[in-house]
């Protein structure tokens, strides 16, 4: 079980807009139109062919005729089952030089009944067409009014960003806990937007552009609305994928409307979520619609190269993939001020706990720090959640505060989602679930330096997990040694390896437990240097984000041959990690059948009663 909960996305549900976006409501009125159309043409004659027509005529099986202008139709004789008469039409092609046509129709159509039609009313040809075309038109005039009075249809590169009016609630650094350190950096900012006169007389140069950098959900966006807060100067918001359009040059149109509107409004803040999305670095690989991106990437440096800092605009984005940005746009006058949002360290997450504690009502003896502590590599918006959870838990229990318990199972939920009692699972496949999970405690138990065991369980969880080893460091780890490394690479080998010892053969459901094994041994033998064969040497490549989950791997440009190498060696310290888990696992089989019994009889065990099975069973190392 991975420790680290999945990352949410920032996306802020206040940006969410009840609008519909043009590219759905346009073709859903042309679909509409279309369909309109099709019914007013579609008719229920059915089309016959000229030669069976003409053997239909000779049969005096046509009613009667009527010839238009690029088909005849009519009625035949003979009525269908229910007494309906059948209608028919042909096409013309063809008939024009037919001389039999003619007397045909002569014969064999009763008197009166045959008529050359005149040509098409206008009515049919041009008033229906012109009437339908207005009324679409009409609804879609109607419909862009509507829409946050945009006056002209034309207007579809008008920018979509909010704007935060002055009665919404203005957040204040109170509201942002958790990152002491970039809240310092940004004082300047507020600084400057409050008193742009003051620092324009002293001529000190303003920045134009902050990039805030950071892993998603540590609360950019709230930072910058607080920043906006704090000055009391309007907050242009936008996200760069609303940028990104299907029509080259809408983009572009979007970012000099924007900034046309931050201009008339200055001094204020501009903030550009997902940077990424359209600061991309120009002609980079990847799908999508390059000369738009480009153009409105293109158009985004003219804007800022453009206005005046001193005018007090200044410009925040957010990014959580830095290295993949395109260089022009961190250059001096640009995005030239980065600042890092990292994941809260054990103080600023239970500063953060704190402020989403004041909208619930906890119990006493409540301990936010040993809260903060169960969390470790939790975000801001990970921590809201947990708040949230905790209170849903204890509401649902009928509890007047939150205790420690429901934070307990919070951060599981939040982790793993919740608890699925209702999967039915065969008697042998919760056996084998069993030997898997007791496999990963013992063998992490067995070994020295690794993260503790904090709970084991064989109840599925709404990730999708069958079950899971929940491990639980005491404080925050910023490095790990060798030795951690390897040996946790055992015990995420060991819920495999105590299958295959026990029951003869191993299962498919290990491949997530085998992924991160070899994530870390990779890493150990091309990024740590940490292998002997290859030596104390990088083979990894620049320019990556810390931020991304797994860091810098993944990316590696060397010879075939150094590839071949590093291949090789990620597997020697795989097959070594096997053979010391396997003699854990032998050494220990009484340790792990008990630990196995309790969970299938109990379905979990917390890390008190693992130590009492180890204590029943202790390590002598054979
Ligand atoms: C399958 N599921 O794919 C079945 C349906 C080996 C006892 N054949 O290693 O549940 O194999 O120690 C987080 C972490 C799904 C979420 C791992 C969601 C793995 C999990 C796939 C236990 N515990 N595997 C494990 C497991 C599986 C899966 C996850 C996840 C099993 C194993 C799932
Ligand atoms: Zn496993």
């Amino acid at each position: 079980m991975d420790p680290q909960p999945s990352r949410r996305s920032t996306a802020d549900p206040s940006r969410r807009r009840f609008l519909p976006s043009w590219w759905i409501v346009i073709p859903a009125l042309v679909g509409v139109a279309a369909l309109g159309l099709w019914a007013l043409l579609q008719d229920p004659a059915q089309e016959l062919r000229y030669g069976v027509f003409k053997k239909k005529l000779a049969a005096r099986a046509v009613r009667s005729v009527k010839v238009g202008p690029t088909e005849l139709r009519g009625e035949l004789a003979a009525a269908d089952p229910k007494g309906r008469p059948v209608k028919f039409r042909v096409s013309r092609v063809g008939m024009e030089t037919d001389p039999e046509l003619a007397k045909l129709l002569d014969q064999n159509v009763p008197e009166g009944a045959y008529e050359a039609a005149s040509g098409p009313s206008a009515a049919e040809t041009i008033l229906l067409p012109a009437a339908l075309m207005g009324g679409v038109l009409g609804v879609l005039l109607y419909a862009l009014k509507r829409s946050g009075g945009m006056g002209s249809a034309l207007a579809f590169s008008k920018s979509r960003h909010r704007v935060y009016q002055k009665d919404e609630r203005r957040l204040s650094f109170e509201d942002v806990a958790g990152n002491p350190e970039a809240v310092g950096e940004l004082r300047e900012v507020v600084e400057f937007l409050r008193t742009p006169e003051k620092f324009h007389a002293i001529g000190g140069r303003i920045p134009k552009g902050v990039l805030l950098v950071g892993p998603p959900g540590t609360g950019k966006t709230l930072l910058a609305k607080a920043v906006a807060g704090e000055a009391g100067v309007p907050f242009f918001s936008l996200s760069g994928s609303d940028f990104v359009e299907m029509f080259v040059g809408v983009g572009a149109a979007r970012v000099r409307s924007l900034f046309a509107q931050a201009e008339a409004k200055a001094p204020c803040l501009v903030f550009i979520d997902e940077l990424d999305a359209l600061g991309k670095a120009r002609g980079s690989g990847g799908p999508g619609n390059h000369d738009e991106r480009d153009q409105t990437l293109n158009q985004l440096l003219v804007q800022m190269d453009g206005f005046d800092a001193n005018r007090g605009i200044i410009v925040i984005a957010a990014t959580n993939r830095p290295e993949t940005l395109d260089a022009a746009l961190v250059r001096p006058g640009r995005f030239d001020r980065q600042v890092v949002i990292d994941r809260p360290d054990l103080v600023g997450r239970e500063d953060i706990l704190k402020v989403h504690a004041r909208r619930v009502s906890l119990d006493d003896g409540i301990n936010l720090r040993q809260i903060a502590a169960m969390t470790s590599g939790f975000v801001g918006a990970d921590l809201a959640n947990l708040v949230n959870e905790a209170a849903l838990l204890a509401a649902r229990k009928g509890k007047p505060r939150v205790s420690h318990a429901e934070f307990e199972e919070g951060v599981e939920r939040v982790i793993a989602g919740p608890e699925k009692r209702q999967r039915v699972i065969r008697a042998d496949e919760r056996l084998r679930i069993a030997y898997h999970e007791a496999g990963h405690a013992l063998v992490a138990r067995s070994l020295p330096g690794t993260d503790p065991v904090h709970k084991v369980s064989i109840l599925g969880r709404g990730n999708g997990a069958l079950g899971y080893t929940m491990y639980r460091p005491e404080d925050d780890r910023f490095l790990h040694t060798r030795a951690w490394l390897e040996n946790t690479v055992c015990s995420l080998l060991g819920g495999t390896i105590a299958e295959e010892i026990v029951l003869g053969d191993v299962s498919d459901g290990c491949s997530s437990d085998l992924q991160r094994a070899t994530q870390i041994a990779r890493r150990m033998v091309a990024e740590f240097g940490m292998s002997p064969a290859l030596g104390r040497v990088s083979y990894q490549n620049e320019g990556r984000s810390p931020f991304l989950p797994g860091g810098g791997s993944g990316d590696y440009a060397w010879s075939e041959q150094t590839a071949r190498e590093i291949d090789l060696e990620v597997r020697r310290v795989l097959e070594q990690a096997q053979a010391a888990t396997r003699q854990i696992l032998n050494d220990r089989r009484a340790a792990l059948e008990e630990i196995t019994r309790v969970l299938t009889e109990r379905d979990t065990i917390d890390a008190t009663e693992l130590q009492d099975v180890l204590d029943r069973h202790p390590y002598e190392k054979a």
